[in-house]
């Protein structure tokens, strides 16, 4: 057991302002990396395919380097259909992650001197010895299940495993609860499956594709990105529905301004409209679909003029994008989206939107969403997994019918010193993912953290989480590590190798090392019958007919497709439903007591004197994890607050005025953020970029190791979140119901704690 009563977050205290943080980035040098000081050509270099670890798109690359084993670039793999050979800006930055000097170096233990709390740098077997010791004792007093893992990234598995063969099934991750598990439901509803990464959207061969609040163009997934721009040049349309001029709706052909939270009005409002003015596709619909009378009946009383009053956008509007989706069917794509953890009725909106899909013709057909392939790799052999007396399932299955796997602010309930009931959590892995910026309520986190026995992060930098930690490990970045072949999905199935370029730097290991070490610590051997995670692969490569050494040259491989891509003309299909029909009534909602067809439902209007706070992303970050990267912080990604004209005027702000956000629980932003005024966003809201207001500072012997580009700058929207609301059918939060204020004065008397 942990010798800590109280946990107390191992940082220094910073001042309030952003510009302390970003003036170290401009000295830094590190930025000189891409020059190639020797100017050898391509040929005198060494390549290694890699598996970009940036963001999620996991796109596959190439890592150059020169004979002194210094990394020159990353580039695209041209063989790869999630960067047909390009990489996005961040991808090619990617190799500061690996320059960042700012890096976790040693493993970390927390102790206690004189009453004050501070890591000290540790050999690997000594941390090893403190985590082993710690899930012993947790397990000897409430059971192996106890230990919840929150995971992340292609580092995550290496410790789910670990921990199923130990006898946890108890994880989750912000990737699911906060972001796809929604639609991924609203999906499986309604066609039998979800749609996983990269999402089966034909928009290579659409007419017409219709954005419900995706932001591409910031939301920077590579080769969709690169296929909208192909749409755009091709003069296809596109409909943004958005209530921000994003990117994507500067190039769209018409851009929906909505009130936020009423996507769902206006959904039923243009089903309502294809289907009395006869637009739907009446074979598929007769042939594949199931409940379209009653569709019909229930939309309707969602008219376009009754949407008008709801959303804000001109019935008129309404009736022509609707016409203009159903001219270009069944070329057309209602984009199902990705973070779709917005109102807590997010299953809901995503049905609405797959039901405009089916009715539209466009599942299964060209331009619409094509049929993805994968290959199956096969298991390693190894013995039965012990079954857990309890597991994530028990915690949210009960109470969301739809919740496919852990439900993070579920499991962080159970942490909480007031739980009572049979599913204690006492010990929390983090392993490449950050709590505090991904899971709403930061201060339920914290304290569910300081109820802990024992707290481990596996991480690359000091991010916040490793400041509430016992144990830190160094993980190496994704340039110096294999991981798990890439088997993501695509219009022709393929493969593709993650290898190192490099050793990892500093006292940094793999996480498949790192799992597998703890692993046979705990006794688990007969699991890990390979030392090395090559001898794995290769024999799961070997299986399909490849190997590490094919791998190594080509990157990717391709196979063949088995089934067709597309439905043929009046071909007899089975879905995966209990109907076999694409169900536009649901038939399990209606038996689990779900709405079986999606019901308009008002959300929270803002209290007077308050906005609605929404987020996205900003082209050149990925949520937090790059704002220390040396290539990618630069200034042109300053995080703003975008600001209507009218509110400017109200609160007399300034462009670039530095302004605290204060929700309506009290809780004031810990560090400002500058003021963009534009009308490019309506006046009811705010927006800002996600991953910002970074508090990653830890002190290490006496010494402070830092996140030094990245802290204090901006403002962590997490941190605001409240009135959050939790889907039904998934248990997915919905983040969005969050209101703020403006502060122009600084709240922060003196050094901010949290
Ligand atoms: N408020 C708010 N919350 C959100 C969102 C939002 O927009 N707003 N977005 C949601 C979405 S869509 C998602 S997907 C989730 C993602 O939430 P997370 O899973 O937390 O995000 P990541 O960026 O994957 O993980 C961040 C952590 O991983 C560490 N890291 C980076 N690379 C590596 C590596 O190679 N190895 C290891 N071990 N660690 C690494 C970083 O230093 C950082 O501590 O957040 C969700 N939560
Ligand atoms: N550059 C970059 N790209 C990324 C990421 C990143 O961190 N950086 N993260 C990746 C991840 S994990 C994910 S899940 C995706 C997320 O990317 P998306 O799925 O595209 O993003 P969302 O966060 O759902 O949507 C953000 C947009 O929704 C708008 N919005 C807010 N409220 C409403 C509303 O009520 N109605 C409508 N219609 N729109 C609204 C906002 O103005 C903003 O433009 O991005 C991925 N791509
Ligand atoms: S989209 Fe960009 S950051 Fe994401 S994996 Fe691809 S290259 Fe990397
Ligand atoms: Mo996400």
């Amino acid at each position: 057991m942990s010798k800590f009563n109280r946990r107390d977050f191992i940082k220094i205290s910073g001042t309030a302002t952003a510009g302390v943080a970003l003036t170290p980035a401009l000295s830094s040098g590190i930025g000189q990396i891409f020059q190639n000081e020797k100017k050898l050509t391509d040929d005198q270099l060494t390549k290694t395919p890699t598996i970009c670890e940036v963001c999620f798109w996991n796109c596959a690359g190439w890592t150059y380097t020169d004979p002194d084993n210094k990394i020159i670039k990353v580039v695209g793999n041209d063989k790869d259909p999630h960067s047909n050979g390009r990489l996005c800006p961040r991808g090619t930055g990617g190799l500061g992650m690996y320059y960042d000097e700012n890096r976790l170096k040693k493993p970390l233990v927390r102790v206690e001197e004189n009453g004050v709390q501070s890591f000290k740098e540790v050999s690997w077997d000594e941390a090893f010895d403190v985590i082993v010791d710690n899930m012993k004792a947790i397990d000897e007093k409430y059971g192996k299940e106890s230990i919840a893992l929150f995971y992340h990234g292609k580092t995550g598995p290496h410790f789910k495993h670990m921990m199923q063969y130990w006898g946890s099934d108890t994880n989750a991750k912000p990737a699911s609860a906060q972001c796809l598990i929604t639609r991924e439901a609203g999906y499986i509803a309604t066609y039998g499956t979800g749609l996983a990464s990269p999402e089966p959207t034909d928009i290579n061969n659409t007419e017409c594709l219709v954005l419900i609040g995706n932001h591409f163009g910031e939301n920077m997934h590579n080769g969709h990105v690169q296929e909208i721009s192909k749409l755009i040049d091709r003069k296809g349309t596109i409909i943004t529905v958005d209530p921000r001029f994003s990117t994507a709706a500067a190039h769209s052909t018409h851009w929906l301004p909505i009130k936020p939270s009423t996507d769902l009005a206006l959904l039923l409002a243009w089903t309502n409209v294809i289907i009395n003015e006869n637009l739907y596709d009446k074979e598929y619909v007769a042939r594949y679909t199931y409940g379209f009378d009653e569709l019909k009946a229930h939309v309707q009383k969602y008219t376009p003029e009754w949407a008008q009053t709801v959303t804000t956008i001109p019935a008129g509007d309404i009736y022509k994008t609707a016409r203009v989706m159903a001219n270009a069917a069944p070329k057309v794509i209602i984009h199902p989206g990705r973070h779709t953890a917005w109102y807590g009725d997010d299953t809901q909106r995503t049905r609405a939107m797959a039901i405009l899909n089916a009715i539209l013709g466009s599942w299964g057909r060209k331009g619409g969403f094509y049929f993805p392939e994968n290959i199956k790799l096969p298991n390693h052999p190894h013995p039965p997994l012990p079954k857990p007396k309890w597991s994530w399932r028990d915690i949210s299955q009960g109470k969301h019918k739809l919740a496919f796997a852990g439900i993070t602010n579920e499991i962080v309930d159970c942490a909480l010193p007031e739980y009572d009931g049979p599913y204690k959590i006492k010990g929390m892995f983090f392993v490449a993912t950050n709590p505090l910026q991904a899971i709403p309520k930061e201060d339920t986190i914290k304290k569910a953290i300081q109820n802990q026995d024992f707290v481990l992060a596996v991480d690359t930098m000091p991010s916040e989480i490793t400041g509430y930690a016992d144990v830190v490990l160094p993980e190496a970045t994704f340039l110096e590590r294999l991981d798990d072949i890439r088997v993501s999905q695509n219009k022709s199935p393929n493969v593709a190798l993650r290898y190192p370029a490099v050793k990892p730097k500093y006292d940094s290991k793999p996480g498949w090392w790192i799992a597998r070490e703890l692993g046979i610590r705990l006794g688990l051997h007969d699991y890990y019958h390979w030392e090395e995670f090559e001898e794995y692969l290769d024999w799961q490569l070997k299986q399909i007919g490849t190997s590490i050494s094919e791998l190594k040259e080509v990157g990717v491989k391709h196979f063949d497709r088995k089934t067709p891509m597309y439905l043929n003309e009046n071909e007899e299909y089975w879905f995966n439903t209990n109907t076999g029909k694409i169900e536009l009534v649901s038939t399990d909602f209606q038996e689990w007591g779900y709405d079986p067809l999606p019901v308009y439902k008002a959300h929270d209007e803002a209290p007077a004197g308050y906005l609605r706070l929404i987020y996205g992303r900003l082209p050149m970050h990925t949520f937090g994890r790059t704002l220390n990267n040396p290539n990618l912080n630069d200034l042109k990604n300053e995080p703003k607050l975008w600001v209507n004209p009218k509110v400017a005027k109200i609160y007399y702000l300034e462009n670039n005025q530095e302004v605290w956000l204060q929700n309506p629980e009290g809780k004031v932003s810990s560090f400002p953020i500058k003021v963009r005024i534009t009308e490019r966003i309506r006046h009811d809201s705010v927006f800002m970029p996600h991953g910002f207001g970074n508090k990653g500072r830890i002190k290490v012997d006496g010494k402070i190791l830092e996140m030094s580009r990245a802290y204090g700058r901006g403002i962590s929207d997490a941190e605001l979140l409240h009135n959050i609301k939790i889907d039904p059918e998934t248990g997915g939060t919905g983040m969005r119901n969050s209101f703020v204020t403006i502060l122009t004065e600084n709240p922060h008397t003196k050094a901010v704690e949290s």
